[in-house]
């Protein structure tokens, strides 16, 4: 068994874990299939009066087959009674919980406020959906992402994303708590006894950020003797006709902006140059390989976009490929996404 350390986001690691998943389990027969997540949570959030984690949710949802994945979040088939009947009661409704989503919050708050962690909530949520791989929080102590916008406001991320639709200009972004926040049980036993690890294809400042921002997680990934390969979290020239894709790529313009870094394929490989050894790029953005290049990593052209929510087989075998790449000394400088 090939054990594999997937790191990243929600909707579009997502898409890779599920091909990902899909190669191991070819290889893995009845067992497990050797793959572990560790999750961002720094888009956490108290909403209408339950937990919400939405990149733990939007990870066990697509790996155990109920995910939305035309919209990305939630489950398919949902329905929004409960929103409607809060909305009648005058509560205010921008962030929306489907009916069968909610159950995953209802129980997830109960746990965590009977004093279970957040890393054996979500054990008991993979099991209840079934699933074949571990899911792990980035950490256990909350974390959140917070943006200080050029209108002087400070927003949370989901204000920012969802509320203003990735609007307004970000000045500063920031994630409180981490000074607190260990990482949780199990990632650093998965890290170091990783044969390959892969840094998804997530909003470097969004999704990876948070995670190598928990003390010793980036440290982790960065001694780790196997092969890091991580996946352009962005396409250059897709038009986005899905309003969602188009407010997601917003919100990764403005967040690396804010940062001193161009949102493109380059700028993420810049942000992860101190852990990456090979950096898989969209075939569509070729003309960038030599400035990633230039950055230290092996480059990798294949085409990376998904479709019907599942990344292509390509680029799983690409991923899986990489194991074999041979891992030089690191030399231990700072990238920016940990800031
Ligand atoms: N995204 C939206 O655009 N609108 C929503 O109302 C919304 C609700 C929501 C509820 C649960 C959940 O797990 C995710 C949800 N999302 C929603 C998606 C979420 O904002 C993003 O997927 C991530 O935070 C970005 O990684």
């Amino acid at each position: 068994m090939v054990n594999v350390v997937g790191i990243g986001g929600g909707i579009g690691a997502s898409r890779l874990w599920l091909t990902l998943h899909d190669a191991l389990e070819d290889d893995a027969a009845d067992g497990p299939s050797g793959l572990t997540l560790v999750v961002n949570t720094g888009d956490d959030l108290w909403a209408h009066g339950v937990r919400v984690c939405p990149d733990l949710d939007t990870t066990l949802y697509a790996l155990s087959g109920r995910q939305d994945v035309e919209r990305g979040w939630g489950t398919k088939g949902e329905s929004w009674r409960c929103m409607e009947a809060v909305r009648g009661l005058g509560g205010e409704v921008w962030f929306h919980l489907g009916d069968t989503d909610l159950a995953t919050h209802l129980l997830r708050t109960a746990w965590l406020r009977e004093g279970v962690g957040l890393a054996e909530v979500t054990r008991r949520l993979a099991e209840g959906m079934g699933l074949r791989c571990r899911v792990l929080p980035a950490t256990e102590q909350p974390v959140s992402t917070q943006l200080l916008c050029t209108d002087g406001e400070r927003r949370s991320y989901q204000e920012f994303l969802v509320r203003d639709a990735a609007g307004p200009r970000v000045h500063e972004v920031t994630y409180a708590g981490i000074p607190a926040a260990r990482p949780a049980p199990g990632v650093l036993e998965a890290l170091e006894s990783a044969d390959l690890i892969v840094l998804g294809p997530s909003n470097p400042v969004a999704s990876l950020g948070p995670v190598l921002a928990v003390p010793g997680i980036r440290e982790a990934v960065r001694d780790a003797g196997c092969p890091v390969v991580a996946v352009t979290p962005t396409v250059s020239r897709v038009p986005f006709d899905d309003p969602g894709e188009a407010r997601r790529a917003d919100s990764r313009q403005r967040l690396m902006e804010s940062r001193g870094v161009q949102a493109t394929a380059t700028g993420a490989a810049e942000m992860i140059r101190d852990l990456c050894d090979v950096f898989v790029l969209d075939t569509a953005d070729a003309q960038e390989a030599d400035a990633i290049r230039a950055f230290g990593p092996d480059v990798l052209l294949t085409p990376t976009l998904a479709s019907a929510g599942r990344a292509p087989r390509a680029l799983a075998d690409a991923v899986l490929g990489a194991a074999d790449t041979r891992r030089p000394v690191r030399s231990g400088a700072i990238g920016g996404v940990g800031r």
